[in-house]
Order: C-alpha cells, then sequence, then structure tokens
C-alpha cells in the first residue's frame, strides 16, 4: 500500500450550526443534543482509505460565535479543504456562508477544495434555505453543496469521503504539490495541534483539544 498522505480540512460557519456535532458524528460516531460553545478551534484527526490510498485528515473545527470571527484566517491558512456549514432551518447562516466563500476565494484562490453544507436535514419541515437556492448558489461559485444531519448521521461519511477523493484528485493534478510525503500544501504556517494522530488500527479517529 501507499505511503499516506495528510490534509488539512477546516470547519467554517455560524454558531450552532452543528460544525462540532459532524465533526464528533464522524470521528466519534457521536451526538450532543446540547449546544457546547467551541471556543477558538478544536482538533481531530481521521484516518481512512480510499482506492488502497492511505488519507489522514486533520480535522479543524472553529468557533462560530461573531467574537472568534478575526481567528478564521488562523485555521483556514494552508487548507486543502474547506467545509462551509449552514443550518437548512436559518437564512442568515447561509448568508455568512456566502461571506465565508468570499474571504477564501479571495485569500486562498481556487487552491481550497470547498464544500457547502446544509446540515439538519432532519428538520426539513422548518426549511428555510431552499434546496434551489443553495444548489444554484454552489454551482455559482464553483463548490458542492451536501446535505446533512449529525442528529440521524446522515451524509456525514459521504461528505469526508468526497473531499477526500476531491483533495487526492487535486493533489494529483498539483505537479509541486508532494502526494506522499506528508502534508499536501506547504506547510510555512501551519498551525501545531495539541492533539497526535493516534489509532493504531488506522481507521478510526483520534486527536481531539482545543489550542
Ligand atoms: N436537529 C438537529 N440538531 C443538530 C444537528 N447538528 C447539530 N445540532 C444541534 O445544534 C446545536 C449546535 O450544534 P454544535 O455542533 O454545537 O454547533 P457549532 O456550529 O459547533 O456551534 P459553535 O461551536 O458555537 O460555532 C446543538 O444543540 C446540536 O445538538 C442536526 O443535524 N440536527
Ligand atoms: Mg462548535
Amino acid at each position: 500500500m501507499s505511503r499516506s498522505v495528510s490534509f488539512k480540512v477546516v470547519l467554517l460557519g455560524e454558531g450552532s450550526v452543528g460544525k462540532t456535532s459532524i465533526v464528533t458524528r464522524y470521528t466519534d460516531n457521536l451526538f450532543n443534543d446540547k449546544h457546547l460553545e467551541t471556543q477558538q478551534a478544536s482538533f481531530k484527526t481521521k484516518k481512512l482509505t480510499l482506492d488502497g490510498r492511505r488519507v489522514e485528515l486533520a480535522i479543524w473545527d472553529t468557533a462560530g460565535q461573531e467574537r472568534f470571527r478575526a481567528l478564521g484566517p488562523l485555521y483556514y491558512r494552508e487548507a486543502n479543504g474547506a467545509v462551509l456549514v449552514f443550518d437548512i432551518t436559518d437564512e442568515d447562516s447561509f448568508d455568512r456562508v456566502k461571506s465565508w466563500v468570499k474571504e477564501l476565494r479571495r485569500m486562498l484562490g481556487n487552491d481550497v477544495v470547498l464544500c457547502i453544507v446544509g446540515n439538519k436535514i432532519d428538520l426539513e419541515k422548518d426549511r428555510h434555505v431552499s434546496m434551489q437556492t443553495a444548489e444554484e448558489y454552489a454551482k455559482s461559485v464553483n463548490a458542492k453543496l451536501y446535505h446533512t444531519s449529525a442528529k440521524l448521521s446522515k451524509g456525514i461519511e459521504e461528505l469526508f469521503n468526497d473531499l477526500a477523493n476531491r483533495m487526492l484528485e487535486k493533489t494529483a493534478s498539483t505537479p509541486n504539490t508532494p502526494s506522499s510525503t506528508g502534508t499536501a500544501r506547504p506547510s510555512g504556517t501551519v498551525i501545531q495541534p495539541t492533539a497526535t494522530a493516534g489509532s493504531a488500527t488506522g481507521q478510526n479517529s483520534s486527536g481531539g483539544g482545543c489550542c
């Protein structure tokens, strides 16, 4: 099997949209009904194998509260993938995604793989952002739209698998990017995580911590 490749992924979006819930469902298969506000950011890792290729995701879950907004660049810098989350019942959270897209495109250009995620699809009856609006917007900014419910564990695995595949494709098509020697983008400004990668099986989650 080939050596593993690491990617940095950052989750951004307004407070309460479910960023932490998405990460926790993905890495630990857990869900908490309570909103425990993330402070600054927290970090987890996940190892997966795609078509015989070992991939390690370093996942940064950022705080959505306004007072932490200025910290965004600290976490999205050097990111290979960005997951921009909105709550389908909250139109303002969709507007916030749009402003993140603008900022990321301005700061990172097309180097970053963008995923726009409509979370809480179990609350379909309270939907305030129509599927069509979200689809059209995602298309207009060359991003892909995903639908998830962290609560019901829907669409989460698919989201991260697809993102990992897209990042692998991008790595393969970028000649100067090392594809099997550690991080997939230059790491001059890498933020050191407070937790290290861990599981012996190589498939499950590890890490966790706050910076
Ligand atoms: N119904 C439903 N509730 C969800 C879902 N995902 C998250 N929640 C709830 O939404 C609230 C906020 O979730 P968090 O994951 O803490 O939100 P966050 O985006 O990390 O918030 P900040 O850390 O403040 O930025 C919690 O009460 C979760 O239980 C979902 O898919 N469906
Ligand atoms: Mg959070």
